[in-house]
C-alpha cells in the first residue's frame, strides 16, 4: 500500500508521470494547485477577471469550476443546450444542479431558439454534426461573453484531448490549426480572450477529482462523438502512456515550449465585424449568418 507523498496517510491515487502518491485531501489540493499554476504560467486570468466557464455537464468542465471557485475566481458558467435528446437534457440539468450547489449563475441558452437543434442542422447541412456544433458552439461562447460582460471565456480542455488534437494536426501538417493551437487565445478583433486551464491535466486526473470532491456529473458521452479521429489518437496515445508515463504532457509541452513559438505569429487573417451579426468574421457576413440564411431559404422552399 503506497502512502500519501505529503502526510503519510493511505494514499488514494498514484500518478505514474509525476511519481507521486497522494491521499484524497492532498490530490485535491494538487489539483487545485497544478490549475492555479496553469493559469499563472500562461497569464491566463486573475482573480479581478469576470470568467465564464463553458459548462458541457461533463467532468472536466464541472471540474475545472468547481476548482475556480475554489481558488477565489470569479466564475460563472454557460450552459449550451445543443438539444441532443436525453443527452442535452441530463447534461442541462446536471449542470443547473450543480452550480445551485456551488451557489454561482449558471447562463442557459438554447440553440433550438437561436439557430436550430444539431439533429436537424446535421441533417440540413448534410455534414458532420460536430462540424457545425463547434461552430455555433464557438459563435455563440463568444457573443453570451460580450453581452453578459465577462471578460474571458475558460474551457475544459485536458491534455488528453490536446494531445490529441496536436496528433491529429502534426499527422496532416495542418499549420494554420498549429499556429492557433495554444492554452491563451487573446482578446481582439472582436473576440474575447479564451482559456484551457486544464491542459496540463490528464482526463483520468480530472475524473478523478470530480470523484473524490462529489461533483455529480453527466457519465454518458455526446453520441455524435463517436467514431471521431480524436478518440482514436486519445487512444493510441493513452497506450503510449501506459507504457512509458509522461509521454502526453512530453509531447505537449515540448510542442508549446519549442514549436509553437517558431510557428506563432500575428494572425495573417483580416478580420472585421459580420455585416449581419457583427461578430468577426473574414467575410462580409459570418458562417452562423449565413447559415440561417440557408434555414430561412429552405423554410420557404418547403413553404411554396
Ligand atoms: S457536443 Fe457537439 Fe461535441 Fe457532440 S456534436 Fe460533436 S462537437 S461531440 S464536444
Ligand atoms: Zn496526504
Ligand atoms: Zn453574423
Amino acid at each position: 500500500m503506497k502512502r500519501c507523498a505529503k502526510c503519510s496517510q493511505r494514499a488514494v491515487v498514484y500518478l505514474p508521470h509525476h511519481r507521486l502518491a497522494l491521499c484524497k485531501g492532498h490530490y485535491l489540493e494538487w489539483f487545485e494547485r497544478r490549475v492555479e499554476r496553469t493559469i499563472k504560467e500562461f497569464r491566463m486570468f486573475s482573480k479581478e477577471d469576470r470568467v465564464l466557464v463553458a459548462v458541457s455537464g461533463g467532468k472536466d468542465s464541472l471540474s475545472l469550476w468547481h476548482a475556480l471557485h475554489k481558488l477565489g475566481y470569479q466564475a460563472d458558467g454557460l450552459y449550451i443546450n445543443l438539444g441532443i435528446g436525453e443527452y442535452s437534457k441530463l447534461s442541462e440539468e446536471k449542470a443547473k444542479k450543480f452550480a445551485q450547489g456551488l451557489g454561482r449563475t449558471l447562463h442557459v441558452i438554447r440553440l433550438k431558439d437561436l439557430v436550430e437543434d444539431i439533429p436537424t442542422l446535421k441533417e440540413i447541412e448534410k455534414r458532420p454534426a460536430c462540424s457545425v456544433c463547434g461552430n455555433l458552439k464557438r459563435y455563440y461562447m463568444n457573443k453570451s461573453a460580450k453581452e453578459l460582460g465577462f471578460s474571458v471565456i475558460a474551457t475544459g480542455h485536458n491534455l488528453d484531448d490536446e494531445s490529441a488534437t496536436l496528433m491529429g494536426n502534426v499527422l496532416s501538417w495542418n499549420l494554420g490549426y498549429l499556429q492557433r493551437q495554444y492554452p491563451v487565445l487573446k482578446e481582439g478583433n472582436g473576440f474575447v480572450k479564451k482559456v484551457k486551464p486544464l491542459c496540463l491535466i490528464t482526463e483520468k486526473e480530472s475524473a478523478l477529482y470530480a470523484l473524490l470532491s462529489g461533483i455529480d456529473f453527466v457519465e454518458e458521452e455526446c453520441p455524435y462523438s463517436v467514431g471521431a479521429s480524436s478518440i482514436e489518437y486519445k487512444l493510441l496515445l493513452s497506450q503510449i502512456e501506459e507504457k512509458s508515463p509522461g509521454t502526453k504532457l512530453r509531447f505537449y509541452l515540448e510542442f508549446l515550449r519549442k514549436i509553437q513559438p517558431l510557428l506563432r505569429r500575428e494572425e495573417s487573417l483580416e478580420l472585421k465585424p459580420c455585416s449581419i451579426c457583427g461578430e468577426p468574421t473574414s467575410a462580409d457576413v459570418c458562417t452562423v449568418c449565413r447559415l440561417k440564411q440557408r434555414l430561412t431559404l429552405s423554410e420557404k422552399g418547403q413553404g411554396s
